[in-house]
């Protein structure tokens, strides 16, 4: 009997703000790597993970939702999504399931069209709808594309998850596999850390504010008895939003630490202690030195 040869490749995930591409890149890797949030604009790199069974290994690229920039840091954003169109094997791209194809959509569309890539239509949060629903937002969607699969996916409650697999699968070339069986992410230690911050701060804080949070890990040292000490600030854009990040007698900041410190210590598979600093750092998504120093480089 001929052996499969094994297959591998990249699949970025693509579409608006928060329709679920991180959730989703989270439940089919079966580890929590991109942080998500019920907010708009939560992702705001390229976040690369693993996934490897017996026949294939797919190297998911989650992305920042593509949107209207309002400042350097949003054009940053949409360009890192946008970006990894043209270096995938496949893209998914992830809708609502609604059959209203708004602006946002339409944009996405025709950035599509001008791609050779295999594209599947991922409709998420089938778990929101009646089926009828999710049926009516296929059919409007596959008239706008030829999509080379359309699959219905809950990513919060795993449904047909593995559906995906096997269509991603189908697609991608032979090859090789690039990391070894246990590796899910090769993202930087010190930079979940300070997702895992951002997240907390995003999930805790008033709507005004999160977006204009950049985190940075400072110091991030492991002691001899295995305990870690980790250092991370908090940057906001103004005098008032650094107040409420603290908030009265430093209970919000206590908060947002001790939340994080939680999953830190999961990350690390060990103790965590953690301390947080506010910064104030005006206008600092407008400023392509900040941008730079926080993590927001240019790709290429
Ligand atoms: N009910 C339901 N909610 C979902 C599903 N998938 C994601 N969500 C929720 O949708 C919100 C946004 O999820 P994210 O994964 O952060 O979305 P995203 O597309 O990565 O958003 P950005 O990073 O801002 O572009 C969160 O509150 C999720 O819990 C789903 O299948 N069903
Ligand atoms: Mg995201």
């Amino acid at each position: 009997m001929m052996q499969n040869k094994f297959k591998s490749g990249f699949v970025t995930l693509i579409g608006r703000p928060n329709v679920g591409k991180s959730t989703l890149m989270n439940h089919l890797i079966g580890q929590k790597i991109a942080i998500t949030s019920h907010k708009p604009q939560t992702t705001r790199n390229r976040i690369q993970t693993v996934y490897t069974n017996k026949e294939c290994q797919i190297i998911f690229l989650d992305t920042p939702g593509i949107h209207k920039a309002k400042n350097k840091l949003g054009e940053y954003m949409v360009n890192v999504a946008e970006h990894t169109l043209k270096e995938v094997d496949v893209i998914l791209w992830l809708v609502e399931p609604s059959s209203f194809i708004g602006e946002g959509d339409r944009t996405i569309l025709e950035k599509l069209k001008k791609v050779k890539t295999p594209v599947i239509l991922v409709v998420n949060k089938i778990d929101t709808v009646e089926k009828a629903k999710a049926a009516e937002a296929i059919e409007a969607f596959s008239k706008e594309y030829h999509f080379t699969d359309i699959v219905a996916v809950s990513a919060l409650k795993d449904q047909n998850t593995d559906a995906l697999i096997t269509e991603i699968t189908k697609l991608l070339p032979e090859g090789p596999m690039y990391y070894d069986e246990d590796t899910v992410t090769d993202q930087p230690m010190r930079q979940i850390v300070a997702e895992i911050v951002r997240e907390k701060a995003l999930r805790l804080l008033r709507d005004e504010i999160p977006h204009g949070i950049a985190v940075t890990t400072d110091i991030m040292k492991q002691r001899k008895n295995g305990l870690w000490d980790i250092e991370a600030s908090i940057v906001c854009e103004r005098e008032n939003h650094k107040g409420m990040v603290i908030g009265k007698q430093g209970a919000m900041l206590k908060k947002i630490g001790i939340n994080a410190r939680k999953d830190i210590e999961l990350l690390v598979g060990g103790q965590v202690n953690l301390k947080l600093w506010v910064k104030v750092r005006k206008e600092w998504r407008d400023s392509d030195t900040y941008l730079k120093n926080y993590g927001y480089k240019d790709e290429r």
